[in-house]
């Protein structure tokens, strides 16, 4: 085995650089790429970052079985796992470019180069981004193909002259390694800072308090259950459930926002932040869900949005007969498509927003101004970050979702949850309260009946109803015997129809079928 390491070699075979120097080179130069492309990117937009950029091409390619896989195995870390994995895969395939180049430097630096042109592809897809962000990729590409060659002439060799391949060389190839390893946690932590003394952070906390001019009526004490098990009646802004496609938030500053409202109307017309601020504001009270809530789930939300009508906006456009859907852009590119009949429905109230809880729209929530049209699903109306309103037909335009098989029309279906007991909790024997919430958004809730282990429905006594477009709470208490128990649950809107029990999943227009939780009583 030993014997081909011979004397004789040096002469034949070039000096290589040993495997685990060579792979180094690779992801140390990886790094460095990626630390100077983010901070090029602070600069102009963090969205530039190659790293983010290409991340978030990533989730507009995935199809959509995966893309629900992840939601609902990660949650909300599911944007936290397609980071992490990109950056195994990303330094694993670093690690094979450094491998490549044992001898010669050249296919390292054609990898990394490749690799620096995704970026800039990436980069240049992206709707919100114009052509100054491609300087922040080919700060990668440049820094990266640089500190590769710079770390493989100075990397220890096999079979090399003395001089090469002794205890300076090694000393130097670590200084080096090193030196790329500080500088890309640097570079890119700078890219973080600069990026977030311009971001849209400073902009919102300049904006201050939002009060309407018409407010919404106070909520009464009797909305919620809280103290029996419900959720409150407002979720608090930071508890307000979050469903998007942003790898990163996208980050409008309100002095930079517009919005254009086009297409087929009489006038096209435009609107900075200002000129929404200083309109007098409406604030209504109003329970938005997701299609992708599963019957049980928690992809549901209420709060006081505070905004003009969006009906006001279309009139002071002047809307042409024959348009059937408001095709709205994000500033991050996404789209989705609004029945028009809906948006100018006043007795439904759909809202642009600009607040939620008198705080001005947090980031993640859409600031600088979204959609919220009460009784449709989130995905058909309620744009976040909104740039832009073409007034259009179905035909001419399809939405993200739509264009991924989710359905054109989705009115919210009527659901309801139990809330306490939680699956599999233990409670004592004999008296046991039950509480959980109810939503037909735009129809109201009438009744919620509860089933315990075969017996009859029977009725729960409801919340003060805050408007139909809201939540509402419902409790009761059963007496239960020692031993494992199963309830259901099932509400009934102000149209007469009661939640069927078929199981639907949330693929194409949303989920139905009964909830149900089991408990356990000793
Ligand atoms: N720009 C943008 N707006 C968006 C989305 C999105 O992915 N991008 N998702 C929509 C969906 S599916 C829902 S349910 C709601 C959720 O709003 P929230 O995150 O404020 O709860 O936003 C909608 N608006
Ligand atoms: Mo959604």
């Amino acid at each position: 085995m030993a014997t081909t390491e011979a004397p004789a070699a040096p002469s034949t075979s070039p000096p290589r650089l040993r495997i685990p120097s060579a792979a180094l080179c690779g992801v140390l130069a990886l790094l460095a790429a990626l630390g100077a492309g983010h901070l090029v990117a602070g600069f102009i937009s963090i969205n530039a970052s190659p790293y983010l950029a290409v991340g978030n091409g990533a989730i507009d390619l995935t199809p959509i079985e995966l893309k629900d896989f992840a939601v609902r195995t990660f949650g909300t870390y599911d944007k936290v796992v397609l980071l992490g994995g990109m950056a195994a895969v990303m330094v694993a395939a670093a690690a094979v470019a450094g491998v490549l180049s044992l001898r010669s430097p050249r296919p390292g630096v054609v990898i990394v180069a490749l690799f620096g042109l995704l970026g800039g592809f990436a980069v240049y897809q992206r709707p919100d981004l114009t052509a100054v962000a491609l300087l922040a990729p080919a700060a990668s590409l440049v820094v990266g193909v640089a500190v590769f060659l710079l770390l493989h002439r100075i990397a220890p060799r096999k079979n090399a002259p003395a001089e090469r391949s002794g205890g300076a060389s090694r000393r130097s190839f670590l200084l080096g390694g090193a030196g790329a390893l500080v500088g890309a946690g640097v570079l890119g932590g700078a890219g973080q800072l600069v990026s977030g003394a311009r971001d849209a952070t400073a902009s919102r906390a300049a904006i201050g308090a939002l009060v309407p001019a018409k407010s919404a009526p106070a909520i009464p004490a009797d909305a919620d259950f809280a103290k029996l098990g419900t959720p409150t009646f407002l979720t608090p802004n930071p508890k307000f459930y979050r469903v998007d496609t942003a790898l990163s938030v996208p980050q409008p500053r309100a002095e930079d926002w517009s919005l254009r409202i086009h297409g087929m109307v009489e006038r096209e017309v435009r609107y900075r932040y200002a000129d929404i601020r200083n309109r007098p504001l409406v604030e209504r009270t109003i329970t938005m869900t997701c299609v992708s809530n599963e019957v049980g789930g928690d992809y549901v939300s209420t709060s006081d949005f505070i905004g003009v009508d969006l009906a006001d906006l279309l009139a002071e456009a002047g809307v042409r007969p024959g348009a059937e859907q408001l095709f709205c852009t994000s500033v991050d590119g996404w789209t989705s498509g609004t029945p028009v009949a809906a948006a100018l429905d006043r007795d439904r109230g759909a809202m642009l927003a600009i607040g939620m809880n008198r705080e001005p729209l947090p980031l993640e929530h859409g600031f600088p101004a979204r959609l919220v049209t009460p009784g449709l699903y989130g995905y058909v109306s309620a744009t976040k970050w909104v740039v832009d309103i073409e007034v259009t037909t179905w035909k001419a335009r399809q939405a993200y979702w739509l264009k991924r098989g989710w359905g054109e029309q989705a009115p919210v279906k009527t659901e309801s949850r139990i809330d306490t007991p939680k699956g599999f909790d233990t409670v004592p024997a004999g008296a046991v309260r039950l509480a959980g919430v109810a939503w037909s958004q735009h129809n109201g809730i009438a009744d919620v009946e509860i089933k315990v282990d075969g017996s009859p429905w029977q009725r729960t006594t409801l919340s003060a109803e805050v408007n139909v477009n809201t939540w509402r709470m419902w409790w009761t208490q059963i007496a239960v015997k020692p031993g494992t128990h199963q309830v259901f649950v099932r509400a009934t809107d102000k149209t007469g129809y009661t939640q069927t029990d078929a199981r639907a999943g949330t693929v194409p227009d949303g989920a139905t079928g009964w909830h149900s939780t089991t408990f356990i009583a000793t």
